[in-house]
């Protein structure tokens, strides 16, 4: 073992001899706030290996053990530490979060059969290594687009579980779009009770009550992810003017979109009530939600003459500051410079940028703000794999392969925007072609496993030949855990071990 059979790629990785031995007496010990983490490795490990794995908050000297500790690391980052020797597991991390990162570590150390859902007859045998280990970015995220298609909260959370196993920590919902608003709103009911009946293809839709919507809040909680909800304006928003035909200019209804175009609706911006509208959807969204940010969109507002758009974002921005969020836009807000301090950008244009979106990625952080990186032709993970798959789109230049997934460095984008500049990066999954779970799988892996690496490993770390093989060796993980994903010819998969869990839709 040259490398971590690890994904996302660790810091520092050096394999030992020996193992040691999961058995039906090991005992976890934690305290503090490493307790919930040792519950959840407990959870984690039980169903596959059929032992009690107690959980026990003093030491029980010479039993074997797998002990979590919270403490500093001293890294440059915060992150973890995790030493495996053939009579204790040490895990220690400078926080929670980074605890539960190293969880991850050590359960892709476990032979893959530990990812199954009952009792498996295996040697539990963790290999002798060291490991010390940070994230490169502090921001690393997926968006569900659940607006174009509607994602139910069951779905979301195996979403977040398998985020949680590549170190993901933000989960982005794209909650509103041009052919659904999925959210309730106490105070404008009719964005659900009309604008969420429909989805793209005249699909049923659907929605979050404010009950559900905590659900997958606190499901991401119990996985150390913030979710970060998005309420696209003032484009994108043919639901909510269906609903409420008074957002509108004329004062009149547009029809229910169910296609796939953008660009052709827009708030009114010269009606107070869209400001009373704003007000209201972003304190009860923003009340709903425990992170730190809000989305506000602000993209492909075609249909806004430019003084119309400035005017509109520097008052939105004004008011969903006033609910004490740090506000995200994506990289079109850039064209304002009225934008409260500190307003984080989400950049969405090429590797190589074009429509000076690289003017737009400076001016957020002229304001104060740093971005996000999510360029299109790299990480949207709606893009086809290639061009006669069914499933995907394929504007940004055509299908994106895993070789452009993997093959990118966000501190190269934009000259002079840097790791100091970049909170980190986003892998959106935009659902106009998707709305089912398998579906979602097979766009999202293996190319997420990729996106992942670019946000937590060193740039120094990236190989992509030493990539490809780590993912070969680690598919019967996926099949294990029953991930769907396309077997993509750029990787020399093992043959599929498992009759009956085939591997594309
Ligand atoms: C662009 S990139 C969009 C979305 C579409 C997506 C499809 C961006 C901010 N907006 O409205 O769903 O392309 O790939």
């Amino acid at each position: 073992m040259t490398t971590a059979p690890v994904m996302p790629a660790p810091v520092h990785f050096s394999a030992g001899s020996g193992h040691y031995a999961l058995t039906d007496t090991t005992v976890i010990h934690a305290t503090g706030s490493a307790q919930p983490v040792a519950e959840y490795l407990a959870e984690l490990l039980r169903p596959a290996t059929g032992f009690p794995l107690h959980i026990a908050t003093a030491e029980t000297p010479g039993s074997p053990a797998i002990e979590l500790t919270i403490g500093d690391t001293a890294q440059p980052n915060p992150g973890y530490l995790l030493s495996i020797t053939a009579t204790r597991i040490e895990l220690r991390a400078d926080d929670a979060a980074q605890l539960f990162a190293g969880v991850q570590s050590l359960r892709q150390l476990l032979p893959h059969a530990i990812e199954h859902a009952t009792v498996q007859d295996v040697d539990w045998h963790v290999p002798c290594v060291e490991i010390s280990d940070y994230p490169r970015f502090s921001y690393r995220g997926a968006m569900l687009d659940v607006a174009r298609h509607f994602f139910t909260v069951a779905t979301v959370k195996r979403y977040l579980d398998r985020m949680a196993l590549l170190k993901l920590n933000v989960l982005h919902l794209h909650l509103t779009d041009d052919q659904g608003w999925r959210i309730h709103i106490d105070s404008w009911p009719n964005l659900t009770a009309l604008g969420a009946t429909t989805a793209v293809g005249g699909g049923a839709g659907g929605f979050y009550t404010k009950a559900d919507y905590t659900e997958i809040v606190e499901h991401a909680a119990s996985r150390y992810i913030t979710v970060v909800p998005e309420i696209d304006v003032p484009g994108h928003t043919n639901a909510a003017l269906a609903a409420y035909p008074e957002l509108n200019c004329d004062g009149s209804a547009p029809a229910p979109y169910t296609g796939i175009e953008v660009g052709f609706s827009s708030l009114c911006i010269s009606k107070e009530l869209t400001y009373q509208f704003l007000d209201d959807v972003f304190r009860e969204i923003s009340e709903l939600t425990p992170g730190q940010y809000l989305h506000l969109g602000g993209d492909e507002s075609l249909a806004t003459s430019d003084e119309d758009y400035l005017e509109f974002i520097r008052r939105a921005t004004a008011i969903a500051a006033s609910h004490g969020k740090t506000l995200i836009g994506w990289h079109e807000m850039g064209r304002s410079r009225d934008l409260p301090a500190g307003t984080v950008g989400q950049y969405w244009s090429y590797v190589t940028p074009r429509d000076d979106a690289d003017k737009r990625v400076a001016s957020f952080i002229e304001q104060g703000g740093r971005m996000i990186m999510s360029p299109a032709d790299a990480i949207y993970l709606d893009m086809k794999y290639a061009t006669d798959e069914e499933l995907g789109l394929e504007w940004a230049d055509g299908p994106t392969t895993l070789d452009a997934a993997y093959n990118w460095d966000p501190a190269a984008i934009v000259n002079g925007v840097t790791d100091e500049h970049i909170l980190g990066i986003e892998a959106p999954l935009w659902t106009e072609t998707i709305d089912n779970v398998r579906d979602l799988e097979y766009m999202v892996f293996p190319r997420i496993i990729a996106a992942a690496e670019i946000a937590w490993s060193p740039r120094s770390a990236h190989d992509w030949a030493d990539f490809t093989r780590r993912l070969a060796d680690w598919s019967p993980r996926l099949h294990a855990a029953e991930i769907t994903y396309n077997r993509v010819d750029e990787v020399s998969w093992p043959e599929v071990s498992q009759p009956g869990m085939s591997s594309t839709p």
